[in-house]
């Protein structure tokens, strides 16, 4: 098993660890009404002034915030600092509305890259691995954000970012890559690109950890990866508002620790707002208790999960996040019936003849929705024969409806079909809306 990075903090006794939060809880709340008009006047609404958060059961006193509120306050408007204190933007693009631009201090970005150097050690990673980053550099904070964890850590990174695939491959193999940090999706791709060059990410590489998040992915997918090239494959989570990635599951593959010195979490009912207890899917809520130029209090991430802080067998007390089930609004109604993408990515890989990219494309069929799932067919699993193909397309069908309650229509099509994806990949196309 690994070591840590700071084992003070990250085995820090729970009774420590919550009144470290409470403290952290106080001087945050006081700091942002000090500081930032936006959150004054948001306290005042809700009728909560910093001195009413005295513990931990408080916080829930305190006003939401959310991503409309950023977008509505475009472009600076909810940071707490001066410009003259920032030292970097980050700017998401979204896919409607505004655009979202998050502000660092220098110990903004200083908390950014330990919580990754906890992370990335926490997998096993250390001096003497050679970390690629393949994902975005740039206004995404993937790339940024991976890079100065692992060289926090004191690894090699070799920040190839996106793209030039066969060129990534290569570098792989002559500078001995030893982790790879991109999307799931991006991987899958790089595992298809290295096959047709003649390269074994297996044998003809030193790959043994990928980092892979930015996206939902299942733990069937996970199992894939690993099977097909032997590397241990770990979740890592974190959006732009929160500085970016931050947290990853650790060598127990069980839920990702969220650090609690940096993060308060929990879940709410994305209905009534309510709080849930552990072990219930919720929307998770985030408040950042140690990030100055733009802290967030209670802010909505979307994300659906459940929360878990039972102690972990890496010692570590930090409570865990179990895998995202995908965004509250990423969550298809077909027919009255909820479906999350990653549910239909769940029953795919299991099936052996199906490949590993596949796109959800909803429409409708008069006045009702439907949903087809294409889906690409292994080299292997693809067959001359009309009787074989059909048979896997009402296995494929059929499996999907008993998961999902509902009938999908399944479109087998050719290796190769699916449009692959460099950076978050496009599953749902989702024509209703046009
Ligand atoms: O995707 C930050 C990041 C970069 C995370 C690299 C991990 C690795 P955003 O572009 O703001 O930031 O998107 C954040 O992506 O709210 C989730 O919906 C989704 N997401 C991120 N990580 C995961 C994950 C980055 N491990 C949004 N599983 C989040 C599922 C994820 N969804």
């Amino acid at each position: 098993m690994s070591g840590y990075w700071d084992p003070h903090i990250e085995r820090m006794p729970l009774e420590d660890l919550h009144s470290l939060q409470e403290d952290r809880l106080k001087s945050i709340t006081r700091y942002v009404y000090d500081h930032s008009s936006f959150y004054r006047q948001r306290f005042k609404e809700a009728g909560v002034e910093p001195d009413d958060i005295k513990q931990l059961s408080d916080l829930a006193k305190l006003p939401f915030t959310g991503k409309v509120d950023l977008r509505n306050n475009y472009p600076t408007g909810m940071f707490s600092l001066p410009m003259n204190r920032v030292v970097r933007y980050h700017v998401s693009s979204g896919t409607t509305g505004k655009p979202t631009v998050v502000g660092y201090t220098k110990d903004d970005i200083d908390s950014w890259s330990e919580s990754l150097a906890r992370a990335l050690t926490s997998i096993g990673l250390g001096r003497g691995d050679v970390v690629q980053v393949g994902y975005g550099y740039g206004l995404f904070t993937g790339g940024l954000g991976l890079h100065y964890g692992a060289e926090r850590i004191g690894a090699t990174v070799l920040p190839t970012g996106v793209g030039s695939t066969e060129r990534q491959i290569e570098l792989m193999q002559d500078l001995g890559t030893t982790a790879i940090a991109c999307t799931p999706s991006y991987f899958l791709h790089m595992i298809e690109v290295a096959e047709k060059m003649g390269v074994s990410i297996r044998n003809d590489t030193k790959l043994n950890t990928g980092i892979f998040g930015a996206e939902p992915w299942s733990h069937e997918t996970r199992k894939r990866i690993e099977d097909a090239t032997g590397i241990n494959a770990y979740d890592i989570y974190g959006t732009s508002e929160l500085s970016g990635p931050l947290c990853t599951e650790c060598q127990q593959k069980n839920g990702i620790h969220i650090w609690g010195d940096f993060f308060l979490i929990e879940t709410i009912d994305p209905k009534t707002g309510e709080q849930l207890e552990e072990g219930k899917t919720g929307e998770l809520v985030v408040t950042t208790l140690h990030k100055f130029a733009m802290p967030l209090i209670r802010y909505r991430i979307g994300d659906l999960t459940i929360l878990n802080s039972e102690p972990c067998e890496c010692g570590r007390t930090h409570p865990r996040i179990m895998r995202i089930l995908g965004r509250a609004d990423d969550m298809l109604i077909i027919r009255g019936i909820n479906v999350f993408p990653s549910q239909v990515e769940s029953v795919l890989m299991k099936i052996p003849e199906v490949g590993d990219h596949y796109q959800i494309v909803v429409g409708r069929d008069g006045p009702l929705d439907a949903m087809t799932v294409r889906v690409e067919v292994t080299e292997k699993g693809f067959s001359d024969k009309i009787g074989d193909l059909m048979s896997l397309k009402k296995k494929v069908a059929k499996e999907l409806k008993s998961v999902l309650n509902i009938a999908a229509g399944v479109e087998l099509v050719e290796p190769g079909t699916i449009p692959r994806s460099m950076g978050k990949a496009q599953r749902v196309i989702d024509n209703r809306k046009v």
